[in-house]
C-alpha cells in the first residue's frame, strides 16, 4: 500500500469517527467506540478494505495521534474532534498557566468580539505549544495564534479536559482571557 492510499484511509476513519458513522451504517457507543471487526465489515461494503493489521498501524502511525484501541484491541475511537454529539468521558484537569489557539487572521475580528466556541465540534482545541498552534491556525489562511489565560480561567470555574493525545479542550474561551499577539 502507498503512503497516499494509508493516509486516504486514515481521514476516512476519521471522518466515521469523528463525525459521520451513518455514512456506513455504523453506530458508535455513548463514548465514541466502535467495534473494529464491525468497522471493518462496514467500510469493506463501501468499498473500502480495511484489516486489523492496517488499522493498527494508521492507529500507530498517526501524526497527531488522532486514534485509540481498546486495551483487547477491539475497539476504536477518534481521541478529539468530533463534530458528532458523543461524551469523552474526560476527567476535568487543572491546565498550564497559557494555551495557545492557532486561528486564521481573518476570523480575528469575530473572535475579539465573542471570543472562541466551538463552531462545529464539540470543545475548542488548544494547543500546548506555539508551533502546533500555527499548523492549526495555518489550515485556515494566514495563521494567528492567540494566547489563552488558561490557569486564570481554571481559577473561576471553567472546566478543561486534555484529549488522549494531548490536544487540550474547553467548551468555550471569553474575549477577557485571550491575550493578542
Ligand atoms: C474559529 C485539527 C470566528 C477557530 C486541528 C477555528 C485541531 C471562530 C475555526 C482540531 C470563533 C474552527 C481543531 C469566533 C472560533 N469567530 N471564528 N467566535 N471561535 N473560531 O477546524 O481549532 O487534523 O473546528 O479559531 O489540529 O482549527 O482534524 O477547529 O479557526 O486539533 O486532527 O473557527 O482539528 O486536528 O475550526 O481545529 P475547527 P480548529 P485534525
Amino acid at each position: 500500500m502507498t503512503d497516499q492510499q494509508h493516509k486516504k484511509l486514515s481521514k476516512f476513519l476519521s471522518l466515521i469517527l469523528r463525525h459521520d458513522p451513518q455514512a456506513i451504517g455504523l453506530t458508535l457507543d455513548a463514548q465514541g467506540w466502535a467495534d473494529v471487526d464491525e468497522f471493518i465489515a462496514k467500510a469493506g461494503a463501501h468499498g473500502r478494505l480495511y484489516s486489523r493489521t492496517l488499522i493498527a498501524a494508521i492507529v500507530r502511525d498517526n501524526d497527531k495521534q488522532r486514534f485509540k484501541l481498546s486495551d483487547d484491541g477491539r475497539r476504536i475511537r477518534a481521541n478529539q474532534g468530533h463534530s458528532i454529539d458523543i461524551d469523552l468521558a474526560l476527567q476535568p484537569l487543572e491546565p498550564p498557566h497559557t494555551l495557545y489557539h492557532g486561528t486564521a487572521t481573518h476570523f480575528a475580528a469575530s473572535i475579539r468580539k465573542t471570543g472562541l466556541d466551538k463552531r462545529s465540534r464539540q470543545h475548542v482545541h488548544l494547543s500546548l505549544d506555539r508551533d502546533t498552534a500555527v499548523k492549526v491556525g495555518s489550515r485556515h489562511g494566514a495563521p494567528l495564534v492567540l494566547h489563552v489565560r488558561a490557569a486564570e480561567m481554571h481559577a473561576r470555574g471553567f472546566a478543561f479536559y486534555r484529549a488522549d493525545n494531548g490536544v487540550w479542550l474547553t467548551d468555550a474561551v471569553a474575549p477577557e482571557f485571550i491575550d493578542w499577539p
